[in-house]
């Protein structure tokens, strides 16, 4: 299998919704190629009609990277048609096995194509935002090698946000619950997010440009899990709720 073909399976897996076998056991390949099969997929949807809006970093809590085995932060794109504001109703048939997480979202505020420090983050940064991404692994049983899931562009399906709020506050301890059907069934601290989720902004800056993709003034960036991810069922109401940033819900029918 060549990665134009890796990237061509998994962009049909998500856009039909079926699970395939993870590609590591067909084929083994290496960090480089999986970034490389996640651009191609990405493209595939550009050239369908998608716009890029941003970027997202996985495995940046310990809960997450303890849940899935891995060490390593990875980063995914995002597209327009991921993208779903407050209460939103998204369609349970659309994913394959869908998971939530509580998060937070940064808007850029001006171009980031270089890598940046924590001292000029509030120059690059407009608002925050509470948000939930969705994640839903294209590969049987969520099971995967850390190769497979930045190729399957790190389970990135659909991410919520909420409105947006000024960024001349601490954010480095924010209590983050998700609720589902008005029950907490996780709950946390922003401080879970690499300590401080500012750094969700400088490891984005270096890891994503360092790989030739900019995130342009109007782009979200998804700072990653404060706590596991929760699986999701149809029917359901999925609130994150964090502290002092505010609230966002939406609906899966
Ligand atoms: O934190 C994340 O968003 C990681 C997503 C990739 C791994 C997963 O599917 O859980
Ligand atoms: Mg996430």
């Amino acid at each position: 299998m060549n990665i134009q073909e890796a990237a061509k399976i998994l962009d049909e897996a998500a856009m039909n919704a079926e699970p395939v076998e993870q590609l590591s056991l067909d084929t083994q390949f290496t960090i480089d190629e999986a970034y490389e099969i996640q651009r191609l997929s990405i493209e595939r949807r550009l050239s369908r009609g998608e716009k890029f809006v941003g970027l997202k970093l996985g495995f940046t809590s310990f809960a997450k990277m303890e849940q899935m085995g891995v060490h390593d932060m990875i980063w995914g794109r995002l597209t327009d048609s991921m993208l779903h504001f407050a209460d939103a109703e998204l369609d349970f048939n659309k994913f394959i096995h869908p998971r939530a997480e509580p998060e937070l979202c940064f808007l850029v505020k001006k171009d980031i194509d270089r890598e940046i420090g924590l001292d000029e983050v509030e120059d690059y940064i407009e608002a925050v935002a509470p948000a939930t991404e969705i994640i839903d692994s294209r590969y049987k049983n969520f099971k995967f090698s850390l190769e497979d899931v930045v190729a399957d562009n790190c389970s990135s399906t659909a991410f919520v946000v909420g409105a947006w709020q000024n960024i001349n506050q601490d954010l480095s301890d924010l209590h983050m619950e998700l609720k589902i059907n008005g029950e907490v069934k996780e709950e946390g601290s922003s401080k879970a997010i690499l300590g401080n989720p500012w750094l969700s902004v400088t490891n984005a800056s270096r890891l994503a440009v360092a790989a030739g993709q900019v995130f342009p003034a109007g782009s979200y960036l998804m700072a990653g899990a404060a706590t596991s991810a929760v699986f999701l069922e149809k029917g359901q109401r999925i609130l994150t709720r964090v502290e002092q940033i505010g609230s966002v819900g939406f609906d899966i029918k």
